[in-house]
């Protein structure tokens, strides 16, 4: 069997960790060669989150520093540290359908990275505002013109990776940025990236991400990481992470 670890970002996420929890298809994954862990990224949740993570048995961690990006830094380090063998990661809000898992798995066994693309897949009516819809095709194309690595679907949340592709990365992202950091690293690093269409439904609780602000951080990060392609003082959720 391989170690397979299911990574969730979560900051008060109860009604959507209830939703996925329960459909996160272990049987299926053992039946395939997987023994799957669910990690559970916490960035200080004050809901039911951690209580309804111990009942599924998941591994709750405390992420180091505050944002999306720090969260899975430090899920990344752990990952690292641990003797797992991939991870697939999504958000624990009810967009992503852990039911897709697999898809991910089947692609790992040729590619490094596998990108879950929402924009070639299929978007729920209501999943998306039209402001996110324009904004994520725009970043996207901006990301392909300054790359020439076509991307699909630069912001997307569902993620694959293999071990020896997350030991590459270099991130030092604390928020919403930390997807496209992960695209600009791949491309630094000539990772093979594989892209599939997945679902993406309706969230469940409250949005994080301020679309503006966001999309604007997203932009900068863009350009930066075309300047200097790897952070100066960070290497993969080490650096201004106080890590244990
Ligand atoms: N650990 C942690 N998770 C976060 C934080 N901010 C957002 N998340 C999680 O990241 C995922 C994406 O956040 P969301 O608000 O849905 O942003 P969007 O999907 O990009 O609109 C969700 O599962 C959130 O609970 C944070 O500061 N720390
Ligand atoms: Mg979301």
């Amino acid at each position: 069997m391989k170690n397979l670890v299911v990574m969730l970002p979560t900051l008060d996420e109860e009604y959507g960790l209830r939703e996925i929890l329960p459909q996160i298809p272990k049987q299926k994954l053992s039946d395939l060669g997987w023994d799957a862990e669910v990690w559970v990224i916490d960035g200080g949740s004050s809901d039911l989150s951690i209580e309804i993570a111990a009942e599924y048995d998941c591994k709750v961690i405390k992420q180091a520093g505050y944002g999306k990006g720090a969260a899975m830094r430090t899920g990344f380090n752990k990952f690292l540290q641990s003797n797992m063998d991939a991870l697939v990661m999504l958000d624990s809000d009810g967009t992503y359908d852990p039911l897709e898992i697999p898809k991910f798995l089947a692609q790992l066994a040729e590619y490094d990275v596998v990108v879950g693309d929402r924009l070639r897949g299929n978007i729920e009516p209501g999943a998306m505002t039209r402001l996110n819809y324009f904004g994520n095709h725009m970043l996207t194309w901006i990301a392909s013109a300054l790359y020439g690595v076509s991307t699909n679907d630069l912001c997307t949340g569902y993620w694959g990776f293999n071990k020896s592709a997350i030991a590459k990365l270099k991130l030092n992202s604390m928020r919403f940025e930390i997807e496209a950091e992960m695209y600009t690293s791949c491309v630094k690093e000539g990772l093979e990236i594989a892209a599939i269409p997945i679902n993406y439904r309706s969230r469940i609780g409250e949005a994080k991400l301020g679309s503006v602000v966001d999309g604007w951080i997203i932009f900068k990060k863009l350009l930066v990481r075309r300047i200097f392609p790897n952070p100066v003082e960070v290497i993969t959720g080490k650096g201004n992470l106080d890590m244990d």
